[in-house]
Formats: C-alpha cells, structure tokens, sequence
C-alpha cells in the first residue's frame, strides 16, 4: 500500500500528528493508499505558505507569467493523463474510460485559463466629475481555499484552480477524503511547473477536521466548494461569520423532459446516459425523466429495453459500463432511497437491490414508473443509478413539474420543434439546459446552479470574476483644492 504526502509549501509532508487513514478502491471495498491525517495545525502551514506566496513572488510576477505558468502545468497532465486516470477509477470506482477522457480533457481548463490571466483588465470610467481621473483595477482575493468531492475529483479543483490561479490567487485544496490520491499525485506537477512554493498546497483529511479550520481561517478569503446541499449550507454559513466570498455546487433533482415530438432513439439514449452513466454519480444526474402522458408507455418500454443491456462490472475493463458506487455510505443511501420509494407506492421495473455478485458496493441499475411529483424520490437528490419517471400533460405541466424543485441545476428537452427548443430553456429555473443531448460541459461554458443547487460560476469567462475584486481608483488631477466639508 502506498503512504502519500500531502504538499505545503513546496514540500511534501505528512501531518503533523503523523496520522494516516486508509482509501478504499470502491470496486474491492479493499484499503489500496494511506492518506495523511491532517488537522488544524496542518491547515495553519498550508494557510500560511498560501498567504506568504501571495505576498511574494506570485503577486509580483506579471500576469503573462502567470498564464505560462497554468499552460505548462496543463501540458504536464496532459503527459501524465493516462497514469492519472487510473489512479482516480481505482480510487473513486469511475469508470476508467470516463477517467481518461476527463483526463485528456482536464488540461485545457489550465490552457483556457492561463490565456485569461493577462486579459483581466480594469476600464476607465468617464466620471462625473471634472478634474477627476477614475479607473478600475481587478485584483485576486488572497488565499483561495478549494474544498472537493469524491465524484471527480481532478475535473471538480481544475474547474476551481484554473480561474482561481489565473486570477492570481493562492489555494488551499482540501479533497475528499474518499478520493486523495490523484491530488497528491498531481502535487509532484506544480513545482515542475513553475508554480512558486505555497502558491498550491494540498492538505487531506475529513470535514470536520481539515474543512472547518480551513473555511474559518481569518486569512482564507474565499471558499471554493463542491460537495452535497447539507454540507454546503453549513460551509456557507461557516464562511459568512467570516464575510468571505464563497461560490458554491451543490447539485440537483435535474429533470430530463421528453415531449411527445422528440426523436425517440436520441431521447432514450440521452435519459440513460444522464442517470446511469457515472453510476449516477454525477451533481447533474438527470433523475427525473419527466414523459408527456402521449408516448409514457412506448417510451417506457424502450427505456427499459436499452437500460436492462448496462453491463457492470470492474471499472478498469473497457466493457464495463456501471462501476460500482464510490463510498460505503453512499452505497447505503442509495439503497435506502430504493426502499423509500418503494414504500411510497412508486413501481420499481428494472433493478431495485444491490448487485452483490458484482462486488460489495454495486447497486443495479434501476427505473421507477407511477412517481408522483411529491415523492422523495422525486424531490431529493439520490447521486446514485436511480432514475424516476414522471408523466406529463402538455408543456406548462412539464415546466410546472421541472420547476417544482428546491434545485435548479440542470435540466434536458428532448424535441425537434425549434420553437419548444428555444420556448421551455427561457421558462426552465436551472443554470444549464442541454436541448437534443445532455450531461456536456466545457472549459468555455459557465456552469452552476439556480436556487440551492448552488451560488456563482465555474467555466468559461464568468468563473474568473468569482476570483477578482474590483478596486476603484480616483485621482485629482486639477490640482486645486477643494472645499474640506462638502462632499467632492
Ligand atoms: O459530500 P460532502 P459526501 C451529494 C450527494 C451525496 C451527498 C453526500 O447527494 O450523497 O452529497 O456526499 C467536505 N466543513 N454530493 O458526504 O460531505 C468533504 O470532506 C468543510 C453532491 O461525500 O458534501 C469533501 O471534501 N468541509 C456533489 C467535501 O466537503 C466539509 C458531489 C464534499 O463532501 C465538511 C458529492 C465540513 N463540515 C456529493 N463536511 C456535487 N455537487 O456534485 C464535509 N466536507
């Protein structure tokens, strides 16, 4: 079993107590690396090399160094990819097919982002006033804490690190302690990149122990979270005592509506990759497929038929298409929901227990049909391979029902009328529609949720602005003086 180091500024340390704990590869349940244990006292190095680096030579260099910076680090993945992407399916039981295209794709949030950092720039505003010169300047936060989960882990901090570092923060990055290993593994990366020491450190550990001293440390100024809505709610509130900038991804109850007028092959195709691939593990699982009343049946039938064909198995197999679930709890929450809906009265019709004979944390893929809008298995997020079917009447009751959600992340419509294409999208409350496909993301696109799926951006050029503050810079250039006790 291999023991890893955590990074703190530049070096590579265990915790202070000398701690460790074990991950586990979800396909054995067998304990596979030895994470370091770290704690409050690990937090305050990491929060101090932070706070020193941005202090020193990385608030000094130019930003078109920066950017440099960002691509070589994100040619270095893209050499490293296929190594890296085994480590996470062995660590996190994706499936290693998905891992090497995340992989593959990661480095370009790195390219994206390190061409950014020297396009940040302030405007001259045309003030008011006579004699004035105003301009605006846009500056990095301070120190950046970076909190993951488990379900990607190296896709999940790059959509964080890449803006947060072109920017011209530091970071403090906390994975989940279900999935360290491809962080500190990557941490060899940084310093081959030319990152200066303490620009990025990573300290491992759980919740309680790393994240709070983490999210309360007087000098993090921003909180960078993905996570679950209840842990989410409890690092906002812990970050406002703080009055801390905060972007939060909180995932979803995402409804993936199909109208009688779409092309069937595409739609059923496109329902079972939004809840089965990933295992369902995914913030934008598209768990509610919402079916106009019309084709329910037909396209009930079908769904059934492509769904039953999954193969699960080892996710470091190429045939293999549902890896197992990634963490024991999340194994019995998954089964949990099974058995509530059940006992609500909706009709399981594929799947319903856990696949035993695949390993000790597979699920089977499973489908309810007769899910009324009310159940919890309708309203709560599962993040496992459990899809609901809900019938609808015309387009204002799918919007009604896609709406009637306490999350807003992301939904699909399924259609071939342009003019439904660009109707629902405008009535939908999410943060992303995909229309005729589903679960695509890009380095380019901003990203993230309505209501309390979350709070601000990651990707494209919005993600940027989560990391900057705009200072407003008046100068007297009329060279009188003016009138001490009136307002100027
Ligand atoms: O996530 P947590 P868990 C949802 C999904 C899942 C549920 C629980 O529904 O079933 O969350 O998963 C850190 N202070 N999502 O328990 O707890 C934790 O160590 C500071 C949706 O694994 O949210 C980890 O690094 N940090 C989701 C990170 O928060 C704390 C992805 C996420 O863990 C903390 C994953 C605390 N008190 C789960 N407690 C998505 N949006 O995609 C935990 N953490």
């Amino acid at each position: 079993m291999n023991k890893y180091q955590m990074l703190i500024g530049g070096a590579r340390v265990d915790a202070a107590s000398g701690e460790c704990f074990e991950s586990l590869n979800p396909f054995t349940a067998k304990p596979w690396a030895l994470i370091p244990r770290a704690g409050a006292e690990d937090v305050n190095r990491a929060v101090a090399a932070a706070r020193a680096a941005f202090q020193g030579e990385w608030r000094k260099m130019t930003a078109t160094a920066r950017g440099a910076i960002l691509r070589r680090f994100a040619d270095l993945i893209a050499a490293d990819a296929a190594r890296l992407a085994e480590i996470e399916s062995t660590d996190n039981g994706k499936l290693l097919a998905e891992m090497r295209g995340q992989l593959n794709y990661i480095p370009q949030w790195f390219h994206y982002f390190g061409g950014l950092a020297d396009k940040i720039e302030g405007r001259v505003i045309p003030i008011d006033k006579p004699g004035v010169f105003n301009y605006t300047r846009q500056e990095p936060l301070g120190v950046v804490a970076a909190i993951t989960p488990w379900n990607s882990p190296l896709l999940l901090a790059a959509w964080k690190l890449a803006p947060a570092l072109a920017a011209g923060n530091t970071i403090v990055w906390k994975p989940s302690e279900h999935s360290s290993v491809s962080a500190l593994v990557l941490a060899e990366l940084f310093e081959k990149a030319g990152f200066p020491p303490g620009v990025v450190n990573i300290v491992t550990g759980f919740g309680g122990e790393v994240g709070e001293p983490l999210i309360t440390h007087p000098d993090v100024a921003m909180v960078a979270f993905t996570g679950g809505d209840g842990t989410g709610q409890h690092v906002y509130e812990l970050a406002a005592r703080g009055i801390k900038h905060v972007t939060l991804e909180l995932g979803g109850k995402s409804a993936n509506i199909v109208f009688d007028d779409a092309d069937m092959d595409a739609a059923v195709n496109g329902v079972v990759s939004g809840i089965f691939a990933a295992t369902g593990q995914t913030c934008i699982a598209g768990s509610r497929a919402l079916v106009q009343r019309s084709i329910h049946d037909v396209f009930v039938e079908r769904l059934l038929a492509l769904a039953k064909t999954a193969k699960m198995g080892n996710p470091l197999e190429a045939t293999t298409q549902v890896g197992p679930v990634t963490t024991h709890p999340q194994y019995q929450k998954v089964l949990e929901y099974i058995s509530i809906a059940k006992g609500e009265g909706a009709a399981c019709r594929l799947g319903g227990r856990a696949a035993t004979e695949q390993g000790p944390w597979f699920v089977e893929p499973t489908i309810f049909t007769g899910v009324a809008p009310d159940m919890r298995i309708a309203r709560e997020e599962v993040f496992g391979p459990v899809l609901s079917v809900i019938p609808f009447d015309d387009e204002d009751d799918a919007v009604r029902i896609a709406n009637n959600s306490i999350y807003g992340l992301a939904a699909g419509v399924w259609t071939q009328s342009i003019q439904r294409a660009i109707r629902v999208p405008e009535r939908l409350e999410v943060g992303t529609v995909w229309v005729n496909t589903y679960r695509a993301v890009s380095y380019m696109s901003p990203f993230g949720g309505y209501k309390r799926s979350g709070i601000g951006r990651e990707s494209g050029q919005d993600a940027i602005g989560e990391y900057l503050q705009t200072k407003s810079v008046w100068i007297d250039v009329s060279g009188t003086t003016r009138n001490p006790f009136v307002m100027g």
